[in-house]
């Protein structure tokens, strides 16, 4: 596991775990532990959170896993120890792995909040905040039916990793508005482990067991990078509609040079923002929103320079 350092303000190290005043009445700390480090998705979640954090008076620690992966979050969790601070942040990588660490940490006295994703026990979380992902994906199958206008063809989906709630939400709200465009038909959504290399291999075996291939639907950044090298080495570039998720500065050139024809883009600093709030609700007793939802925006290039507010950061 490494530290997220891309957001120089604001505290960014060890959790203090054996700080004495961690788990007592009044603490003003929060952890944040997001689903994967120097990401810009993630980055600007935790840009949002720094910055709600220290208008509140709070501290705000920041430790993500080198991949997206339970095991290694699993570690970071633990890693909080017996007196943990006031709440948790967490973007959960597996809805099922992560609940019994993430209990754990309740039970030691943290609040929880989930930031974009969630376990499938909604009991454990005082308040989720999130895109709200199945509308990511109907968004995502009314832009592909767009580019198609009215031609027939096949479409792919390439998922991440089986139980990540947010790509899950995504690719099943994509399939079933897909429905509602008869010339368009889903060949299925893939898994891609969250590898680029992964996503590119579907993507060349779909171009040759599917002539009719139309588009693709990449449901986040890696899935929708190594889509656009399939695309790229089989010369089909601009040929199949590819629709990504996020707005990521490569993802945002890729829309600019025709790789991607839209982008879905989330609002990871507002999921931050909110994240911290609850937080701090929670911990003061004040009134909590059990699940909350951050705004999502459908960009193509013929609008991307209007839309430039909802592009991913490196850096706070
Ligand atoms: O799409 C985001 C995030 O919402 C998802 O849960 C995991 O992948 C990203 O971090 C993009 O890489």
């Amino acid at each position: 596991a490494a530290l997220l350092t891309a957001c120089g303000s604001g505290t960014v190290g060890q959790t203090g775990s054996g700080d004495s005043q961690a788990n007592s009445a009044g603490s003003k700390k929060l952890a944040l532990i997001p689903g994967v480090q120097a990401e810009p998705f993630y980055i600007s979640l935790q840009c949002g959170a720094q910055a709600e954090a220290k208008k509140l008076g709070y501290e705000l620690t920041t430790q993500a896993p080198q991949k997206f992966d339970a095991a290694m979050q699993t570690q970071l969790v633990n890693a909080l120890g017996s007196n943990p601070p006031a709440a948790l942040l967490i973007a959960p990588t597996d809805d099922t792995a992560m609940l019994a660490p993430i209990q754990q940490v309740k039970a030691r006295g943290a609040k929880i909040v989930e930031v974009d994703t969630s376990l499938k026990d909604t009991s454990v979380a005082a308040s989720s905040v999130s895109s709200d992902n199945a509308s990511g994906g109907k968004l995502a199958a009314q832009t592909m039916a767009k580019l198609a206008a009215g031609k027939s063809g096949s479409v792919l989906v390439l998922d991440t990793i089986a139980g990540t709630s947010t790509t899950a939400a995504r690719a099943k709200g994509f399939e079933d508005e897909l429905k509602n465009t008869p010339n368009l038909k889903s060949i299925g959504v893939q898994f891609t482990q969250n590898e680029p290399e992964q996503a590119a291999a579907k993507v060349t075996a779909a171009l040759s067991s599917t002539p009719d291939l139309i588009g693709v639907f990449a449901t986040n950044l890696n899935t929708g990078e190594g889509a656009a090298t399939g695309l790229r080495n089989a010369g089909k570039v601009g040929a199949v509609n590819l629709i990504g998720f996020d707005a990521s500065p490569s993802e945002v050139e890729g829309l600019k040079n025709g790789q991607y024809q839209a982008l879905i883009a989330q609002d990871p600093a507002s999921i931050g923002t909110q994240g911290v709030q609850q937080a701090v609700a929670a911990i003061e007793g004040k009134p909590v929103t059990r699940n909350l939802t951050a705004e999502l925006h459908s960009i193509t290039k013929a609008d991307m320079d209007a839309n430039s507010q909802y592009f991913y950061k490196q850096s706070c």
